[in-house]
This record gives C-alpha cells, structure tokens and sequence, in this order.
C-alpha cells in the first residue's frame, strides 16, 4: 500500500484573519498590505481577498497598481502576531491528526496519513473533518490536496481554492489526467525564469513532460529535470518529516573559503542556532543535549558535546553553550572548514510540561 499525503494550505490567509476579526470586510475586496496613500503608496500586498483577486489583485503586486485596479476596495496593514497566533493554533489542529506532520510555511503543512487511513475516500473524510475544524476554531478555510507524494498533495492543494478539497488517486492514469493540461509552472520549484528554458524545449505543458522520456530530462536540464520528471509521475519519495520522532536535529555550513576570523565562526554558529530554534519552537520540541562540529582545514573534524539534567528550548543559553564547547579550539592556529550544531535527547512539549514545572520547583 502506497502512502497518503494530505498538503494543507490557508485561503487568502492575513485576509481572511482580518475578516474574521472585522465582519464588515467579509464578501469584501479586502486588501492586506502597505499603505495606497491614495495611489502614491510605497511597498506592496501582501494577499486579498478573493473578491479582491477579481480585480487582477494579487500578492506582490506593487500597493499603488492595487489601488488604481481597484479603488473601493478596503486595504488594511498587516498585524503579524495575529497571523502567527492563528497559524499556531492551525498547526496544533493539523498536528492532531497525524504524527508526521511537516509544516511548510506560515500557512501550509504536510500530513501523512498512511497510517490511519487504508484508501483515499477515508483520506477524503479526514480532510473534510479537518477543514471543519479549523472553521469552527480559528473562523478561517483552507484548501487541501489528497495524493500519493507531497508535491502532488501540494499541487492539488491550490488546484480548488478556496476551501476545496482535492483528491489524486496513485494510478499512474489518475496522475496523469489530473495534471496533464496543466503549465509546467504548478510543479513546485518551477517559476517564471526556470519556465522559458522548458519552453525553449517544446515543454509547456505538464503533457510535454509525459511525453519526453526520462534520459531526454536528463540531458536538457540535468539532475533538476530528472526531479521535475519524477514529480510529474508521482515517483517523489520525499518524506513527511516527523520531526518528534527524530533522534537529533542538526545544521552544519561548509564555508566557500576555510576561514581563521573567530567573530565569523561566532556569527554561523549564532545563524545556525537561530534557524534550528526556530525549527523547534515550531514543533514544540526540547532538548538536553548541544553538540558541536568543528571541521579545520585538513579535514580533521572534532565534535564536543555538553547536557543540561531537563529539556529545554532557550535559544541564548544554547549559545552559551556553543561558546563553552568551542573554547578549546579558541587557540589552533588553523583554519575552519566547517561547522555545525547538534541538538539531540529531544523531549516533545507533553512530556516536557511537568519536568520544567519541577525545573521551577527544584531551582
Ligand atoms: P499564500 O498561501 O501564498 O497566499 P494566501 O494564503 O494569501 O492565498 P491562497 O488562498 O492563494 O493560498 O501565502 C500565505 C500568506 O503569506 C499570505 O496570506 C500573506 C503572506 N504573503 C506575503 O506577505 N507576501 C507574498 O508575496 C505572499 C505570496 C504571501
Ligand atoms: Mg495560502
């Protein structure tokens, strides 16, 4: 039995916010983003509403086009922490029907249900439950792809927007008549520029890519090609990561040049321990291990490891740490290849809660 994947994807998401928390923008065209100032604005839309999207709105463009396509539309400016605080609250929904749970961005995540669901009319119903839960809780839609690979489930996601639900069966046929007639620019990855380069190939639709064989990929856009051939027959074995089943999570930068400046070393590992963090506050997981990879030139590599008794997630005192761990080399005279950041003995949030109430208590 293949896998089922589900791609969740928010409709006109900041929009959509705003309307919920102002009933009076709602069947509006309602547009999120800098300022019009009556058409002289700087900056630009961050999304709009799909009454908006009537209007030839869409996100990027620049405010002051936005405002001359439609002038009666309402623009607001956007309050970042509300979006965070309803995609949270999102994320804990989704997260609660499967363990392997991926989330893509502010608005978007992965889900595989494999292995609670044996066929895609039971995927279909648990996309259906799951849309009406994040109505019923957070006032927002969402729009969800069914398929066999994440970028199928991906693609079939903004297939039916708003608050469709769209279902790609495995069978090689199904993939095909579901993608077919499309532009080349649904797969994943391929934008604007990358698209005139397949043109320049005789490739613009999704049917030109079943119709050139694999080696023919290959020897015109090289190992991107082959991906771009695999996605198009549902051969993309990418996982769902399930990230609360990891045994460790890590980053490590290889520099273009070895390098000698300490300061430079501090700011990666800074830059590292940062986008990890940002990674685990997101899926809500702890650590009590920090280990540190340290490559010099020559290839000789040294890792160095530091535990604290409970789970924490505290980005500074991770440094702090970092910073201990790297002292020893403080004085080699070589210079650095690579560097890199382990956390590992990783603690989910549910088992975590008691011991940092104990934290508390035995400090
Ligand atoms: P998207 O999911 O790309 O867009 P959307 O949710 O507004 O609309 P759709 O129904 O087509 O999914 O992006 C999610 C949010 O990210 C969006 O609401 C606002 C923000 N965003 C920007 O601020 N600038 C941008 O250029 C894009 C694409 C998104
Ligand atoms: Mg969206």
């Amino acid at each position: 039995m293949g896998r089922i994947i589900l791609h969740l994807d928010l409709d006109c998401f900041f929009a959509a916010v705003e309307a919920r928390d102002n009933p009076e923008y709602k069947d509006k065209p309602l547009i999120v983003g800098a300022d019009p100032k009556e058409g002289k604005g700087r900056g630009v839309v961050s999304t709009c509403s799909y009454e908006a999207r009537k209007f030839g709105i869409h996100s990027a463009m620049p405010i002051s086009k936005a405002y001359r396509l439609c002038s009666h539309a309402i623009f607001v400016r956007p309050n970042y922490e509300k979006y965070k605080e309803a995609s949270e609250k999102v994320m804990e929904i989704i997260q609660s029907y499967s363990s392997a749970f991926q989330r893509g961005g502010i608005d978007e995540a992965y889900l595989d249900i494999s292995k609670r669901c044996s066929n895609f009319k039971h995927a279909k119903n648990i996309a259906e439950q799951i849309q009406q839960e994040i109505h019923d809780k957070i006032g927002v839609t969402c729009s969800i792809g069914c398929a066999p690979t994440k970028s199928l489930a991906k693609i079939a996601s903004d297939y039916n927007k708003p608050n469709g639900i769209t279902v790609v069966e495995p069978e090689p046929e199904n993939i095909k008549s579901f993608l077919k007639d499309m532009d080349i620019t649904r797969i994943p990855g391929i934008g604007k520029k990358t698209k005139k380069y397949y043109n320049e190939k005789g490739i613009h639709t999704i049917e030109d890519i079943f119709d050139t064989p694999l080696p023919k990929m290959i020897e015109f856009f090289g190992k991107y090609g082959k991906w771009v051939w695999q996605v198009a027959h549902g051969l993309d074995t990418r996982p769902v990561k399930e990230y609360h089943n990891r045994k460790s999570i890590s980053k490590e930068r290889t520099f273009h040049q070895d390098i000698a400046d300490v300061n430079n070393v501090l700011a990666t590992f800074e830059s590292l321990n940062g986008r990890i963090h940002e990674n685990l506050r997101n899926h809500k997981i702890y650590y009590r291990t920090v280990t540190l990879k340290i490559r010099f030139e020559g290839f000789e590599t040294f890792t160095r490891s530091k535990s604290v008794p409970h789970p924490i997630q505290d980005e500074k005192k991770a440094m702090r740490l970092v910073c201990e761990l790297l002292k020893e080399f403080l004085d080699e005279k070589r210079r650095i290849r690579l560097v890199g950041i382990r956390f590992s003995n990783l603690h989910k949030n549910e088992t975590t809660k008691q011991t940092t109430i104990l934290n508390y208590l035995c400090r």
